[in-house]
């Protein structure tokens, strides 16, 4: 959008007065925030509306995107830069004396989501409205978002997000727009006269869900998406039988929270509750709006519109979608199962199987009675038609409803047209072993979405110095279409590029080390290698293998203080789940390990260690640009993708890595020498499981290296952690290492060496960077969703 700085200036001053009632001299950052919001809004929303017509008068067909969580952190400056009006609002600003990255700060980090597969649905909806697709996102509203982490004496402390506090300035609350959303009760079936059962209701818990939009703006185009997220509210009509306390509390409890404590039965009530509420909410508004503004025939629905279940938290969009049709339009029962699979498609985001979702028939059945008759009905006629066709034993492994639960990703893969995992791996571990059963019945339905992240939050506004420089030595085309970026090859011997890469990685040092100084108190050495594992914390994805390597570093160092070793800063950033007493745990060790080392002055600094409090979408648009290596060194088989080890590839960071996920496209891609890969391969995992023969206590009795480390979280080398060492030690030698940590820790040391020996040659590791930039192309989450566009949803982008 063309906008001059001067009318910018103007319209900034006047928001900031009719808003406030004050004046450049007195307004503080709030509602310096808030005015600068309003006006882009401003800005945008004539663009919204008309896409919005446009997409009303062509009919065509779009996706929605159901997914539990999103995860798009602060938006002011991607806002800008979409509109294409970053520079211009940066000046006018400046001519007030502004700086427009000290007002972005007071935009809270919108973080309903947990980790990956939140974020990668937000990468998604930036990446659908910037390739002009109609794609739209529908969730929760949570009052409060995933816990702020404080680290208090090592330890994990939760405190809430209550982000909501000063209001949100994107989001379009829509009271029009509100539906009712039914639980409980008593559900009968009677017949019409017709032959038709119609079902009849009683004593039902009614719930008001109010959507809000949150416009999704695509980069320098005119599709603006919308993300619609739910609140729950007490109907202004309440049956006398529900007007208490105790219903209200419950009513305003469903969105309140994201993930509520699922370690007792009330808190996976309420999470049952809240799968139900986005679902039928988001799936009645899409109806509406259909049978509203476009009065096409119900049955042709799937030409029209294509409904994308992300992981199974929104598998009840099966049943729930067949309850519309079925009862509230008149869709007979055929055809209505027809379109529901046309309609619906699934992906799985973790082969992990505590992640994968079962719900308790009774629960389902008293909660959604309904709904619980029509999942019944759809594993019956499965069932009969199947039996005679593949066999008891086929049919039975895939049924939907076994040993008393209902199993959410079977009823996602039968009630949809497609399933896919999200890399290559994790694709074909779906196909041949996890849900080889329904591979064998559905095999069209199975494929692969490699993942992608959004690039244009992860350079253009991470790292805006990097950004520069490539645009000097190759043009702007790459910020329009990442594979651009390739032209870089032509740079690799470019001394004077290669200068420039390095000086900007520096400058992203600094710009950590400051922050680093700032929130920890430690002083790091720029020159030190930038070594970063930044991503939730689990046992598969192995920090635990990262801080057992740096206790040989630190052993090492302190045998011989005088060792040639090129200095290193380890820097961790992850987040515990509450209720995961292991994680929390390696998180006490690994302060501990940082405490220890960056006090002992024997190591000086060689070695530093650092524990970023709160790692969130903000934070790691500031430690990303900055990693000379990131670590992705999950168990193999175990990481379904990974999106972090896009971002650091899309930033010039060095990999290392095991041949897990995206790191195998990853490493592919970059080519040889580029990255540093080590550890057992998939098949090498799975031919232990086979066999049962992986001994870890034998590692730790035959390696020396591996038995002082290991030793020295129990016999108080490391102070303060006499519980959480024990609990490590055991699960290591005694509980046999689930996850081979000490099976890949000689490869790990061996692979850590191969790098520092490449940093010691700086143009080569500098030539390196360059080349996982110049090939990270195909890793942008634009590729992902055209993908999508294309084989599973069957949407087109706008022209321009
Ligand atoms: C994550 C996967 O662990 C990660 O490998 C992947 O990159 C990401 O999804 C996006 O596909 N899974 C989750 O975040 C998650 O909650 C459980 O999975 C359902």
């Amino acid at each position: 959008m063309k906008l001059s700085k001067k009318q910018f200036k103007q319209d900034f001053e006047e928001r900031l007065t009719s808003k406030f009632a004050t004046d450049l001299t007195k307004a503080g950052y709030q509602e310096i925030y808030d005015a600068l919001a309003s006006v882009v809004k401003h800005y945008y929303a004539n663009i919204w509306v008309s896409d919005n017509q446009y997409k009303d008068e062509t009919g065509k067909k779009q996706a929605y995107y159901f997914s539990i969580e999103f995860l798009p952190g602060k938006m002011l400056k991607s806002n800008l830069l979409n509109l294409g009006m970053l520079k211009t609002v940066r000046e006018g600003l400046e001519d007030f004396g502004i700086e427009l990255d000290e007002v972005a700060k007071v935009e809270p980090d919108m973080a309903i989501g947990n980790g990956g597969l939140g974020r990668l649905a937000s990468c998604f909806m930036d990446s659908l409205a910037s390739t002009g697709l109609p794609g739209n996102g529908n969730g929760i509203r949570y009052r409060y978002g995933l816990f702020k982490q404080k680290i208090i004496d090592g330890y994990q402390v939760e405190l809430p997000d209550s982000w909501l506090n000063n209001g949100n300035p994107w989001e379009v609350r829509r009271a029009d727009k509100a539906v009712e959303v039914t639980f409980g009760g008593e559900v009968w079936l009677e017949d019409d006269g017709k032959g038709n059962l119609i079902p009849h209701y009683k004593d039902q818990e009614r719930v008001l869900a109010v959507p809000y939009d949150t416009p999704m703006i695509g980069y320098e185009n005119t599709t603006v998406n919308n993300m619609c997220l739910w609140r729950s509210e007490v109907p202004e009509e309440l049956d006398p039988k529900f007007q208490n306390l105790e219903y209200m509390r419950q009513t305003s409890m469903l969105s309140a929270e994201l993930y509520p404590d699922d370690s007792n039965y009330d808190g996976r009530l309420l999470r049952l509750k809240q799968e139900y509420f986005f679902v039928s909410a988001g799936l009645q508004r899409i109806l509406h709006h259909y049978k509203g503004t476009q009065k096409k025939d119900i049955r042709r629905i799937s030409d029209y519109i294509a409904v994308h279940i992300n992981d199974t938290h929104p598998a009840l969009c099966v049943p729930e979608f067949m309850r519309l049709l079925v009862d509230d339009y008149g869709v007979g029962w055929n055809r209505a199962w027809d379109t529901t699979v046309k309609v619906m498609s699934y992906t799985n985001h973790t082969i992990l199987s505590e992640a994968l979702e079962k719900w308790p028939e009774e629960m389902v059945k008293q909660l959604l009675p309904r709904i619980y008759q029509i999942i019944v009905e759809i594993d019956r006629r499965r069932t009969a038609e199947l039996l005679p066709k593949i066999g008891a034993s086929l049919v039975h492994n895939t049924r939907i409803i076994k040993d008393g639960q209902i199993h959410m990703a079977n009823l996602s893969i039968i009630g949809s047209h497609s399933t896919n995992g999200v890399a290559k791996l994790h694709s074909d571990l779906l196909k041949d072993v996890e849900l080889h059963d329904f591979y064998e019945i559905y095999p069209e339905r199975f494929n692969n979405k490699t993942n992608g992240i959004a690039d244009r939050r992860w350079i253009q506004i991470a790292n805006e110095r990097l950004s520069g420089i490539i645009d000097e030595t190759i043009g702007k085309s790459w910020r329009h279409d990442l594979d651009e970026l390739k032209l870089l090859k032509n740079f690799k011997d470019d001394e004077k590029t290669l200068e420039k890469l390095q000086k900007a990685k520096y400058d992203d040092k600094l710009r950590l080390a400051a922050l680093i100084k700032e929130k920890n108190g430690i002083i790091v050495n720029p020159d030190a290698i930038f070594d970063v594992q930044v991503k939730r914390l689990h046992a598969y994805k192995r920090q635990l293998l990262n801080a057992l390597h740096i206790l040989k570093l630190y052993f090492d160092l302190k045998e011989n203080p005088e060792l040639d070793r090129v200095p290193r800063v380890f820097i961790f950033g992850a987040k515990a789940a509450p209720s995961y007493h292991y994680a929390k745990s390696i998180i006490k060790c690994i302060n501990e390990i940082a405490n220890m080392i960056n006090n002992d002055q024997t190591v000086k600094d060689k070695l530093k260690v650092v524990f970023m409090e709160n790692y969130n979408v903000s934070l790691a648009e500031m430690i990303i640009p900055a990693a000379n290596v990131g670590e992705q060194i999950s168990l193999a088989s175990k990481e379904a993708s990974g999106t972090s080890n896009m971002k650091f590839m899309l930033n010039g960071t060095l990999t290392i890595g095991t041949l897990d996920g995206a790191n195998i496209e990853i490493f592919e891609a970059a080519g040889d020498g580029n990255n540093f890969v080590f550890g057992l391969t998939k098949d090498e995992v799975y031919e232990y499981y086979r066999n049962g023969n992986y001994n870890a206590r034998d590692i730790f009795e035959q390696n020396p290296v591996v038995n002082r480390i290991l030793n020295a979280l129990i016999d108080g080398t490391i102070p303060n952690i006499k519980s959480e060492g024990r609990e490590i030690f055991d699960s290591l030698t005694v509980y046999n290492d689930e996850y081979f940590v000490l099976r890949d820790f000689n490869d790990y040391v061996r692979a850590q060496a191969d790098l520092e020996k490449l940093y010691r040659d700086p143009k080569a590791w500098a030539q390196a960077s360059l080349m996982n930039i110049a090939n990270v192309g195909r890793f942008s989450s634009d590729r992902t969703v055209k993908e999508y566009a294309d084989d599973i949803w069957y949407i087109k982008a706008k022209k321009e």
